[in-house]
């Protein structure tokens, strides 16, 4: 795809707009041309590309069609673009795609893989603590991911200044970031003025989006305590090779809930959640099995972007393209020997009900947690385990 051809796509899907053909919302690109189709010769087609809600000039450029893409836009998924096969992912949430790129990249280093990570995100990521997060962690672990940060000092229609209180663009000493400046096109998202969607009948979240099912849940029967078919359930995913994430896995052994696993299958993280569950999440699209440890259901709140936004729905989102066999362990923290106040002891149970479609086990005896972790190994989709810290 060349300069003209990238600018007249998003004129056609601007036009569309304009005849009030695209009842989305939806982001068009322009004036990042010549600086994309330079950094695009370096990306190799069996990169990764992990793009946001401006998404179209990255998708072209990756080599997904121009029909297979104005497709998509037209059904409601101009910030919904995915390809497995391609290696092109996508996040609409300011901030959620870093997580995900170390952890591809994590998997890619584990494998000896050649391929690369190409994380894109606006200077508007550059808002947020997640990136510092996920570059930080790449460059310590020396990933193959770079974050290019594509700087049109605006986040909407706000200036860095309008935000930060300095005009002052803030700079990167990486080489893990590559960050260019440009002038944008349009304004913010489609273009001027208000255009008469009135015609066009929206339809409902599941036309755009149908959800997927899960099989059903085979009950095991097992003699042993609470406690010991913990043990006994992580010896089993150990030996499944399944990799446990997590801080105090490696050194604590989740309360020697771990003690069985080979050090090899245990990741040590930074205190940092959002970005435990992006490294499991990025991990499971390379084929990992991964397990992310939380001793406290507390600190789950931290990760609530990476849970909700994206482990939940990228199934969905992606139309099946992407899946993610991650398996949480959230322990409520309601054992002693220590008071640990109310922002160490929380039950959020309820609450993680009420906003996932996954499966959200209980367990109560032995048995329950052996039909929760083997269920979660036998499918290909994410679950949650609650555990409490009184019955270890
Ligand atoms: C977590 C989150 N907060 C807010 C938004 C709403 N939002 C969508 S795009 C955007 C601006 C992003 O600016 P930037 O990253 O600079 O990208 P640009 O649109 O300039 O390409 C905002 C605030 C969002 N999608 N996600």
């Amino acid at each position: 795809m060349n300069k003209d051809d990238l600018i007249a796509f998003e004129d056609r899907i601007g036009k569309l707009y304009e005849n009030g053909d695209l009842p989305f919302l939806f982001h068009l690109s322009g004036g990042n041309e010549d600086q994309l189709i330079d950094l695009f010769k370096n990306i190799d087609e069996n990169d990764y590309v992990l793009s946001n809600h401006r998404s179209h000039y990255h998708a072209l450029l990756h080599g997904i069609s121009p029909e297979k893409l104005e497709n998509l836009i037209l059904n409601g998924r101009s910030m919904f673009v995915y390809e497995k096969d391609r290696n092109f992912f996508c996040s609409a949430i300011i901030g959620g795609t870093p997580g995900i790129a170390i952890g591809i990249a994590w998997a890619l280093k584990r494998k000896g893989s050649k391929q690369k990570v190409w994380c894109f995100v606006g200077d508007g990521t550059e808002d947020n603590g997640h990136l510092f997060e996920a570059i930080r962690y790449a460059e310590g672990w020396d990933l193959p991911c770079i974050f290019v940060i594509e700087n049109n000092d605006r986040s909407v229609e706000a200036t860095n200044k309008d935000r930060w209180g300095t005009a002052g663009d803030y700079e990167w000493d990486s080489n893990k970031v590559i960050k260019y400046k440009y002038d944008i096109t349009f304004p913010h998202a489609r273009k001027p003025g208000i255009v008469d969607l009135s015609k066009t009948k929206p339809k409902s979240h599941e036309e755009y989006f149908p959800p997927h099912s899960y099989p059903k849940v085979k009950e095991k029967i097992s003699e042993l305590s609470y406690k010991e078919a913990i043990f006994e359930s992580m010896e089993d995913l150990g030996r499944k090779g399944y990799v446990f994430i997590g801080y105090n896995v490696l050194k604590g052994n989740a309360m020697g809930t771990l003690a069985s696993v080979p050090d090899s299958q245990k990741i040590e993280t930074p205190v940092a959640e959002n970005l435990m569950m992006g490294l499991a999440i990025g991990m499971s699209f390379e084929g990992f099995k991964p397990v992310v440890y939380f001793e406290r259901q507390d600190f789950m709140m931290v990760a609530m972007d990476a849970i909700v936004n994206h482990l939940d729905k990228i199934e969905r989102i992606s139309h099946g393209e992407f899946k993610v066999p991650v398996i949480i362990r959230a322990v409520v923290a309601d054992g002693g020997p220590f008071y640990s106040g109310i922002t160490h002891s929380q039950d959020f149970t309820k609450m993680f009900q009420a906003v996932l479609q996954m499966p959200i086990f209980v367990p109560q005896s032995g048995s329950d947690v052996k039909t929760a972790f083997e269920y979660g190994s036998s499918i290909d989709k994410p679950i949650m385990v609650v555990e409490y810290k009184s019955r270890y």
